[in-house]
């Protein structure tokens, strides 16, 4: 399925673009989306691992799953929809980018600004006296690391279930998200909030909102236009009707 004419006039045309991503945007990459079928932690849902209390309760399981994500990360790479979007960034005179994953795909795949509602998955922090970690992970006893500092738990510096936003984060997200005229939504269930609520935010503000999914999600029937494929695919694709109308790197410094 391919963009519709409206579609490409307004890629063709936005000034002002703000995007959000979720877990589909790294599937190509071979990172486990949360809410596919697929994956030994399936039988887990995000929200019972991915919370404090769980955490305190058993931190060693919650490491478990961390560990696990972390070791898959060290063998994946930047797809080309993490490529493309670094481009627009380029390209684009007024780009955000906003993302729900923690994998630092969008760093290493180029974008130099990203904006990480939910944390990083490389950082990490003691509970107690909040000294950062960096590349922790469970012990060889398969124990949740401690503090060298205090001897406190170490956390992943993650948003859990619960727990608030970064705040700044957030808020510039939202802002980008009510002055664009494009609001590009690729890869996500739409089911988690508030991150979700950002595409309504945009449409509201009537931009268009542009929506890159294997399947139809929460959002779909409150979004402009739903383009059902892989974001590898159709970002690209995305990107290539951007160009019709842009020079290259017209927006670099
Ligand atoms: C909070 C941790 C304030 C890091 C995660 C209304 C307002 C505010 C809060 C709530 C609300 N309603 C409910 C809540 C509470 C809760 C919430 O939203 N619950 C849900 C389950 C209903 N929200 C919160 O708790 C948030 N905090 O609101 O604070 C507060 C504080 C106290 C009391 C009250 C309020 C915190 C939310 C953050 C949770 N942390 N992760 C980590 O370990 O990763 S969320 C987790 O889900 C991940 O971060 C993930 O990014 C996120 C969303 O999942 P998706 O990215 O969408 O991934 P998913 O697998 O679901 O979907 C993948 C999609 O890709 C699919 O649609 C698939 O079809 C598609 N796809 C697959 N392959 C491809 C593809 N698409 C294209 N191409 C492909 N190749
Ligand atoms: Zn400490």
């Amino acid at each position: 399925m391919t963009i519709s004419a409206k579609g490409i006039s307004v890629l063709e045309s936005a000034a002002s673009v703000c995007v959000l991503t979720g877990a589909g945007i790294s599937a190509e990459s071979g990172v486990p989306t949360f809410r596919g079928k697929e994956g030994l932690w399936s039988k887990f849902k995000p929200e019972e691992l991915a919370n404090f209390r769980a955490f305190i309760n058993n931190p060693d399981l919650v490491w478990e799953w961390y560990t696990y994500r972390k070791n898959v990360m060290k063998d994946v790479k930047p797809n080309p929809a993490h490529l493309a979007l670094a481009e627009m960034e380029r390209i684009v005179e007024d780009f955000t980018l906003v993302t729900q994953n923690v994998d630092n795909l969008h760093q290493r795949g180029g974008s130099r600004n990203v904006y990480e509602l939910h944390g990083n998955i490389e950082r990490s922090y003691c509970i107690d006296c909040r000294r950062p970690e960096q590349n922790v992970m469970l012990d060889e006893q398969g124990k949740a690391p401690r503090c060298k500092s205090c001897g406190g738990l170490i956390r992943p510096d993650v948003v859990w279930f619960g727990e608030l936003l970064p705040y700044e984060t957030f808020q510039m997200g939202a802002a980008a998200a009510a002055r664009c005229d494009l609001f590009l939504l690729i890869g996500t269930s739409g089911i988690v909030y508030p991150a979700a609520s950002l595409p309504l935010v945009a449409r509201d503000h009537g931009a268009y909102v542009l929506e890159v999914n294997q399947e139809y999600t929460d959002l779909s029937s409150r979004v402009s236009e739903t383009i059902v494929g892989k974001a590898g695919v159709i970002v690209p694709e995305m990107l290539a009707s951007m160009k019709n109308t842009r020079k290259r790197g017209t927006n670099s410094e």
